[in-house]
């Protein structure tokens, strides 16, 4: 079989979350099918920086040089964001102070690998999920102000002059949250903050959100004319308040899940020129982060590969255009 990256070399990259035991566990499949890969949490603040200026880069360089030995691209993840950043970076925390370390943080990691990631989500997950609220209430919000966004992206863009700055965004097909993720950025092109691309997590499931509305939101955002990447890529094989536990998925659901993820890839393809890179949150059904969400310690089969690291369904339809 060809490799999913020669397959889709026409269209965008493909790419895959790894971590410091998938890159060794995964490596055959990520050398023959992927090429980019996004660490899942090594690049994240708190593993970065866990104590202000003392910063641990040991496991993001494993991981590039797994990446650079098989010619393989690295997305960053994530500057910005209210999860996974240590305590005391908003300890005692004016604005000032706090535009400061977000200054430092951004400009030390983005030095750091300004040659070997070719983009970065600078900021993730802003927006809020209820209708009633615009952004999300969190202490870069708090602190600084509804502006913290586009100081991440000016600070992020002195330091990285030629890397692709993504704001990124889960439940980016929902009414009316995409309308606010669309707007959020579209005010910030208008301010001339410089977002290159916005990120859409498609963290799906069996039941949504429907292709129609996918669709819907590609066409949304487009309209930004800016790039597009699917950056964190699952299909839950469960309703998202189904609590269920499976030994394992029957035919029928495998079956369901390979055609959502067909008809998603021919909408992604549908975009290509816009649409920079697709990237599954994962390699293969033995390591996903939904084995512990929104259930914990349930197993789940969300991604293109079993737990064998053979090809499922899914992956067979994604091939078959
Ligand atoms: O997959 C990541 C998991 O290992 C971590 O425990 C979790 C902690 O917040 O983050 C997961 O990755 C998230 C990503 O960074 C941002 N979008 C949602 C992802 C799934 O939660």
């Amino acid at each position: 079989m060809v490799g999913l990256k020669e397959k889709y070399k026409d269209y965008f990259k493909v790419g895959a979350a790894v971590n410091i035991y998938t890159v060794d566990t995964h490596k055959e499949l990520l050398i023959k099918h992927f090429n980019s890969i996004t660490c899942e949490n090594e690049t994240k603040f708190v593993n970065i920086q866990p104590e202000e200026n003392n910063y641990e880069y040991d496991q993001t360089d494993k991981i590039l040089s797994f990446a650079k030995k098989n010619n393989i691209a690295m997305r960053g993840h994530t500057m910005v964001w209210h999860n996974q950043t240590p305590d005391w970076v908003f300890k005692d925390a004016t604005r000032d102070i706090l535009l400061e370390r977000m200054k430092n943080h951004i400009y030390n990691v983005g030095k750091k690998y300004k040659n070997d990631f070719y983009c970065w989500d600078v900021v993730n997950e802003a927006i809020e999920d209820k209708k009633d609220l615009f952004y999300r209430k969190s202490p870069w919000l708090e602190i600084i102000g509804e502006d913290f966004m586009d100081y991440a992206f000016n600070y992020a863009r002195e330091v990285l002059p030629d890397t692709d700055l993504y704001y990124n965004d889960y439940n980016e097909s929902e009414y009316p949250k995409r309308d606010k993720i669309y707007k959020a950025i579209k005010d910030m092109l208008d301010r001339g903050v410089p977002v290159d691309g916005v990120g859409l997590q498609c963290h799906w499931n069996i039941c949504s959100p429907s292709m129609d509305d996918f669709k819907q939101a590609m066409e949304q955002y487009a309209k930004l004319g800016i790039k597009i990447q699917v950056t964190e890529m699952d299909l839950s094989v469960f309703d998202f308040k189904d609590e269920t536990r499976l030994d394992k998925p029957g035919i029928d659901l495998l079956k369901k899940q390979a055609a959502i993820y067909k008809e998603g890839f021919k909408i992604l393809r549908e975009y290509k020129d816009i649409v920079d890179t697709v990237t599954l949150w994962g390699v293969a059904d033995d390591a996903t982060w939904l084995d512990d969400f929104p259930v914990k310690n349930r197993k789940n089969w969300p991604l293109l590969f079993d737990e064998n690291h053979e090809p499922k369904e899914a992956l067979y339809a994604i091939m078959d255009f």
